[in-house]
C-alpha cells in the first residue's frame, strides 16, 4: 500500500482510495469496486464529508430494528472487506447479527479471500455465503447465491453498497432491507427500507456506538423509532441538505477555499 503523508489535506480520502486498490490487489474486491467507490467520494464531497442529520436518524432507526430482529444478517461485498473488514466483524457482534459474504461478481477465489480477511479480526466469527444453496429469486446466475442460514432466511438484512437489482428483488423476498448508500439517488438508495446516505467508514463505527446506547432500550421504545421512521423523508432531507449546502457554497465562493 502507498504510504501518505498524514499531513496531506485529503489524508483520509487517499488513504481509503489505497485501501481499495489493496483490496483488489489481495484478491477480495471487484474491479468495478474501484469505479464504485469513486461514485461514493463524489458524493461524499457533496454532503461535506461528514455524518448528517438524516444519516444519524436512519442510523438509529437500523440499530433499533436489527436489535428488534429474529435472523439479521449483515452482507459483506468486496469493497466492504477492503473498507471496514475490523468494523464489520465488531458491528456483527453488537447487533447479534450473522456475516454472509454475497457477491455481484461472485468468483469463489474473492468469497475466500474476503471471508479470511473477516476472520483476521475475529478467528471465531462465523461467516456464511462459502457454500450458498438458495438463489434468490429473479436473480440469474452467481449474484442470485444466498446462504441458508443466512440471507434466505433472514428477516432483517444490511447490504451495503448495494447493487439496486439485488435490493428490489430481496424487498420482493418481503425481507426488510438497509442500505449503506452515498448515493440517495441510487435505486438502492430507493428500493430500500432504511437508506443510511454517509461513508460507511463514517456509519459502521457510529452504529456500533449506537448499538451500545439502544441495547438497554425497552422493545416498544425501539420499536417507537423505527414506527416513527420515514425513509422517504430522510431521502428528501438528503436532497434538501445538498441543495441548501451548495446553495451557500456558491454565494460565499469556493474559489482557492482551503476548507469546505
Ligand atoms: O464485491 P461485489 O462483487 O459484490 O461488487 C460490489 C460493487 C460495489 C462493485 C457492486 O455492488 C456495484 O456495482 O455497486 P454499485 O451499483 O456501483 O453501487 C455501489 C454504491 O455504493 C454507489 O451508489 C456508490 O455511491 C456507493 N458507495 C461507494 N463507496 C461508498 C458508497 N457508499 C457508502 N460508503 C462508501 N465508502
Amino acid at each position: 500500500m502507498v504510504k501518505i503523508p498524514r499531513s496531506h489535506p485529503r489524508y483520509w480520502s487517499l488513504y481509503y482510495r489505497e485501501r481499495i486498490i489493496e483490496g483488489m490487489e489481495r484478491g477480495m474486491t471487484a474491479k468495478a469496486g474501484l469505479i464504485a467507490h469513486g461514485r461514493g467520494e463524489a458524493f461524499d464531497y457533496l454532503i461535506g464529508e461528514r455524518t448528517i442529520e438524516p444519516a444519524e436518524r436512519a442510523m438509529r432507526a437500523v440499530v433499533a430494528k436489527f436489535l428488534l430482529a429474529k435472523h439479521p444478517v449483515i452482507s459483506v461485498n468486496g469493497n466492504v472487506a477492503a473498507l471496514v473488514p475490523k468494523e464489520t466483524v465488531e458491528l456483527a457482534k453488537a447487533l447479534n447479527a450473522k456475516l454472509e459474504v454475497n457477491l455481484f461478481y461472485r468468483t469463489e477465489e474473492r468469497v475466500r479471500a474476503i471471508a479470511e480477511e473477516l476472520g483476521k479480526h475475529d478467528p471465531d466469527v462465523e461467516i456464511l455465503g462459502i457454500n450458498p444453496t438458495k438463489r434468490i429469486p429473479g436473480l440469474e446466475h452467481e449474484r442470485g447465491k444466498v446462504d441458508e442460514k443466512g440471507i434466505w432466511r433472514a428477516d432483517v438484512v444490511l447490504v451495503p453498497l448495494e447493487d439496486g437489482d439485488r435490493t428490489e428483488a430481496l424487498v420482493g423476498m418481503g425481507k426488510f432491507v438497509v442500505t449503506v448508500d452515498l448515493n440517495p439517488l441510487s435505486r438502492s438508495a430507493r428500493m430500500a427500507d432504511i437508506t443510511i446516505v454517509d461513508n460507511i467508514v463514517r456509519a459502521y463505527p457510529r452504529m456500533i456506538e449506537l448499538a451500545g446506547e439502544l441495547r438497554n432500550l425497552q422493545r416498544e421504545e425501539l420499536e417507537r423509532i423505527v414506527e416513527e421512521y420515514d425513509n422517504g423523508k430522510t431521502l428528501s432531507d438528503v436532497l434538501t441538505y445538498i441543495r441548501d449546502r451548495l446553495t451557500e457554497l456558491a454565494r460565499e465562493g469556493i474559489w482557492r477555499r482551503k476548507e469546505l
